[in-house]
């Protein structure tokens, strides 16, 4: 493999080029025109523009993709996360065009982008789930029978879905049918695809998900757990590895669940297990992501392992180069993702010009972002700015860290959500690991923002007052 090119853009785009340049590869970025001065376009030894500023006309633009690749005689293409990245299309193109997509094969993409499919594919391997039915359902009456088996509340869910569209949760009987309309005409409207389907709801999960890597030897590890609980609406906020509830057993059984469901797809490259974790620490499998996931970084502090590496390594054909006993976990690692919303305005994005961009420095600090000061953040993408990343021995040297790097962040001309970051850190429930994916609704107001920074704006006075009046003691001192 002598070129790679990534078929994404921004920060993931950057983070896989540096890792292609370590291992002595040429890098390609394609870009839009909304992204022309972006650092993965400088940073690439060749780089294309590929079409108009929105998605659909350029990052999305599988064909034209693999045409810019043909031309330049690249090797293999990587998807990131987003975009084409799930996309089994996407890579049955790039296969057929003789070259190498860098992730698992179409089974386990298509397998695995569908709920009741997924289901399906792990049956023989016994892998815990929440109870519920593993088939498509339309007739109301039916669900009732079965919602009263399974017991209420319960949630459809759309088979297609994803990021919680479609979902619903049933409290009472006589709403089944009312919401199970619902739940079908919104997943035909997202999806295209109007089968729902109904598990037991879990009230107070937790999120965790295990990273695991399988080669095409035969080989399957996983890399232990992130915890992703902090979420806004099916947005994460802040994760982490490890989580502060896994004993090692749990560790294990979760471990070696993901494994297996890797298995049971025949399973190629890096990708990551959900699944829920209820307030008695019983795990049930909820889906498996495909992809380098955003918030890789976490794992690869403790772990050890750049994970671009060995999905570059998988895709050669190499054979991994550790087994799961030879991997630990050394320190904690905290992720807060940086976005251009604005906290205090019910996250309203807030694009426009980087007027200030300085990034917090240091051991144990790590940044993934794909900015610059003076750049534009254009409207068209997601509104991740960047990736803040501190590492330490302990938990709590972690987010000492993140709470200082939060304040040594200078960005200037648009709102984030770093003071966001501040209250997460700062919260007694967060603190104490007790919390769940209720955490933002349950506890986050706009004002505990404003009440901080009040605050701050307070003790900043009386720091200007005191030296105010030191000045003019010193002024007062007699001259002749
Ligand atoms: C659930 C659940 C409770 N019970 N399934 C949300 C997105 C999709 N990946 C699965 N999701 C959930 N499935 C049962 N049976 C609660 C959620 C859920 C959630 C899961 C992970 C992270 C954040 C979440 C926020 C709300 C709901």
């Amino acid at each position: 493999m002598k070129k790679i090119l990534v078929a994404n853009r921004g920060e993931i785009a950057l983070r896989i080029m540096k890792t292609v340049k370590k291992m002595g590869i040429k890098t390609v970025a394609v870009f839009s025109k909304a992204d022309r001065q972006s650092p993965h376009v400088t940073y690439a030894d060749e780089a294309i523009c590929i079409g108009e500023a929105p998605s659909s006309q350029s990052y999305l633009l599988g064909d034209k993709i693999i045409e810019v690749a043909q031309q330049l005689h690249v090797d293999a293409i990587h998807p990131g996360y987003g975009f084409l990245s799930e996309n089994a299309a996407f890579a049955k193109a790039v296969t057929d065009a003789g070259l190498t997509f860098i992730g698992p094969g179409i089974e386990a993409i298509e397998k695995m982008g569908n709920k009741l499919a997924a289901k399906e594919t792990v049956k023989a391997y016994d892998i815990p789930m929440v109870p519920g039915i593993d088939e498509a359902i339309t007739d109301p009456e039916k669900a009732k029978t079965i919602a009263k088996d399974i017991g209420f509340p319960i949630l459809i869910k759309a088979a297609a879905g994803g990021g919680g569209k479609g979902m619903r949760v049933v409290e009472r009987e006589e709403d089944l049918s009312e919401q199970m309309d619902r739940a079908i005409s919104e997943a035909v409207s997202a999806f295209g695809d109007g089968s729902v389907f109904i598990e037991k709801y879990v009230g107070s999960p937790r999120h965790i998900e295990i990273q695991v890597l399988a080669d095409s030897h035969g080989n399957f590890v996983h890399l232990f757990e992130r915890e992703c609980s902090v979420q806004r609406r099916h947005q994460k906020v802040v994760e982490e590895a490890p989580s502060a509830i896994l004993t090692p057993a749990l560790r294990e059984a979760m471990g070696t669940a993901a494994v297996n469901v890797a298995k049971s797809c025949n399973y190629l490259g890096a990708g990551t297990v959900e699944f829920l974790v209820d307030e008695n620490h019983n795990f049930y499998f909820l889906e498996m992501n495909t992809r380098l996931q955003v918030e890789h970084p976490v794992t690869e502090l403790i772990t050890q392992v750049d994970l671009v590496e060995q999905q570059i390594r998988i895709a050669r054909g190499e054979k991994l180069s550790f087994t799961q006993d030879d991997l630990t976990i050394k320190g904690h690692a905290l992720e807060l993702r940086v976005y251009a919303e604005d906290p205090t305005d019910n996250f309203l994005p807030s694009v426009g010009l980087l007027e200030t961009y300085q990034r917090p420095q240091g051991e144990g600090i790590r940044v993934d972002d794909g900015y610059e000061e003076g750049m534009e953040v254009p409207i068209y993408y997601d509104p991740m700015l960047s990736k803040l990343i501190t590492y330490g021995d302990t938990r709590e040297e972690a987010i000492a860290l993140m709470k200082k790097a939060i304040n040594n962040y200078q960005i200037k001309g648009i709102k984030t959500t770093l003071p966001f970051g501040t209250f997460v850190c700062d919260h007694e429930a967060f603190i104490s690991g007790n919390f769940d994916t209720h955490f933002v609704k349950q506890y986050y107001t706009p004002e505990v923002l404003e009440q901080a920074s009040q605050q701050e704006a307070e003790i900043a006075a009386l720091v200007a007052l005191k030296q105010y009046l030191e000045d003019q003691k010193q002024l007062r001192v007699p001259t002749h």
